[in-house]
């Protein structure tokens, strides 16, 4: 990657194998746009299979003969340390190739890239406290359990937030002494290709990160068929995620998988309703509207809903739209273009399928010729509309009116979704029904996003398979072994001695 200035992109970027950039190859080019202008900012050159496989080649030889899964973790949390402490010093730089590339507004990517430093940090402690297990309990005989690195990982991530996403995985991968194959998603490759890049300035070997670019359907395909990978972490769609799993069924490999979300807000009577309203505006419009853990269904109770309903809107049609590196900015443009159609198309949709329009639902070109989109907000009739049942991904709010708070439970498990909930409330116990019986993988009361690194995340449902976390992450890139041994000479009954 040739990198003009600190702050400025790559003109283009390329494959990252066996600690160096790979230099031209046959494959495919690609523009990456600034969905704020849609104007290309830099090319991508595609990984084929052929460079695919490289890279996986580098990553297994790494893993199978190299230093890093036989590193003492002293040594191995130094450069993880190191790591955090280089990102740290480019924050500005990496911060500025993510807004550009991403939209994300500078703001939100700040505690973004500060997300990604501390997934550096956190995993490298994990890594040198993991414990092993002893068996004494059978007579003469001491047996031991011992976690040991899984191999080679792919690590597929996607557009929404690249530099949090990506590292979440790399560290809690590479922390545990496996080595990786990472591939961002085509449309926001920038600032990622140069986290991978400032690794290797810290002491990090050859092949233990390696980097491919490029469509899901080249190399993303190529990347989870390869037979060298041990294991597939994957964040992205849903039916994505579902082929992406079979591919790494098909040759027993296990899969981690972050999926896609239509989580429920539920506005309780007795809520604090600034708090709440601040809440639910935040729940859906942040990052633009595309997170998988967004508060897209808002439903609000009946003897609160006129009132709360009609604030939201008008807050709704407040929001600034514009340039995400102006700090003024409240919403960006969507990532790219044929993303804000499908989201433009789920807006029409919904209002066929009979959901009142209460604010935004067109494209904003007051903001220019970017990706941009009005913050919408859509009071629908029916959990049963597709509006209500598929994620969106964008910035569109779908709110309903319940009575009970049963009901609101009920609306909110009738999702084939399950990853997050909200909930405002000054009950305790309105807190305790929803966190026993809404099925979803986390449950937030009486606060925006809150990531807790050392809690697990992860959903239920269609929204994915296994946890990001200490605990689960330890479980997922290593393997258990255990070894037993005679404290004293076993009798051994002598077979063919007669
Ligand atoms: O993501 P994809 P898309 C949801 C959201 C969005 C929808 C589709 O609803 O509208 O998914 O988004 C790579 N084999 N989320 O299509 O395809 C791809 O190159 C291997 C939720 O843009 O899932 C990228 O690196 N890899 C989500 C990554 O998968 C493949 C975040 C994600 O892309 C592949 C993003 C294949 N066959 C979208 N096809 C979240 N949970 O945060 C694609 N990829």
């Amino acid at each position: 990657m040739t990198t003009p200035s600190t702050a400025a992109p790559p003109d283009k970027v390329e494959s990252f194998i066996g600690g160096a950039w790979v230099g031209e190859t046959r494959g495919h080019c690609l523009e990456v746009l600034n969905p704020a202008t849609a104007q290309p900012v830099a090319l991508l050159q595609e990984a084929d299979p052929a460079e695919v496989h490289r890279a996986v080649i580098n990553a297994r030889q790494a893993f199978d003969a190299g230093p890093w899964p036989r590193m003492d973790i002293n040594d191995r949390k130094d450069i993880l340390y190191r790591i955090r402490d280089r990102l740290r010093a480019h924050a500005g730089e990496l911060a500025d190739l993510e807004v550009l590339n991403a939209g994300i507004p500078h703001h939100h990517v700040q505690g973004q890239v500060l997300r990604m430093t501390r997934n550096c940090e956190f995993f490298a402690e994990v890594a040198s406290t993991l414990r092993g297990e002893s068996y004494t309990q059978s007579a003469g005989f001491l047996t031991w359990v011992t976690r040991e690195p899984r191999g080679v990982a792919a690590l597929i991530s996607p557009w929404n937030a690249p530099l949090a996403l990506s590292s979440m995985r790399v560290a809690s991968c590479i922390a545990f002494g496996n080595t990786c194959v990472l591939k961002p998603s085509e449309y926001t490759p920038l600032a990622v290709a140069r986290m991978v890049e400032l690794m290797h300035e810290c002491g990090l070997p050859p092949g233990v990160v390696n980097l491919v670019n490029g469509r899901g359907s080249i190399t993303g395909e190529a990347l989870v068929s390869e037979p060298g990978i041990d294991m597939v972490a994957f964040t992205g769609g849903t039916d994505t995620g579902r082929r992406v799993m079979a591919s790494a069924a098909a040759r027993l490999k296990p899969s981690l998988l972050e999926l896609g979300g239509k989580s429920a807000n539920i506005i309780h009577e007795d809520a604090d309703l600034e708090r709440a309203l601040d809440g639910a505006l935040l729940g859906i419009f942040s990052n633009n509207g595309q997170q998988c853990l967004a508060g897209s269904r808002i439903l609000v109770q009946r003897r609160i809903a006129e009132d709360f309903i009609s604030r939201f809107a008008e807050r709704t049609r407040r929001i600034r739209v514009g340039d995400p590196m102006s700090p003024d900015t409240e919403v960006g443009p969507l990532c790219f273009q044929s993303h804000l159609e499908r989201v433009l198309g789920y807006v029409d949709l919904a209002r066929q399928e009979g959901c009142e329009l209460l604010a935004g639902g067109a494209r904003d070109w007051s903001a220019g010729a970017g990706f941009y989109m009005q913050p919408t907000a859509l009071l629908a009739p029916s959990n049963s509309l597709r509006a209500c049942q598929e994620e969106i991904f964008g910035p569109v709010a779908i709110l309903q009116v319940y009575d009970s708070l049963q009901e609101a439970i009920a609306l909110a498990n009738d999702s084939r979704f399950g990853l997050v909930c909200y909930l405002w409330s000054a009950s305790l116990d309105a807190a305790m029904q929803v966190s026993r019986s809404v099925r979803a993988g986390t449950i937030w009361i009486n606060t925006p996003m809150m990531r807790e690194l050392r809690a697990p995340f992860g959903g239920y449902k269609d929204s994915g398979i296994g946890r990001d976390g200490p605990q689960s992450s330890a479980e997922f890139f290593t393997e258990l072994k255990t070894t037993t041994v005679p404290l004293d000479p076993p009798p051994l009954r002598p077979l063919g001695r007669h």
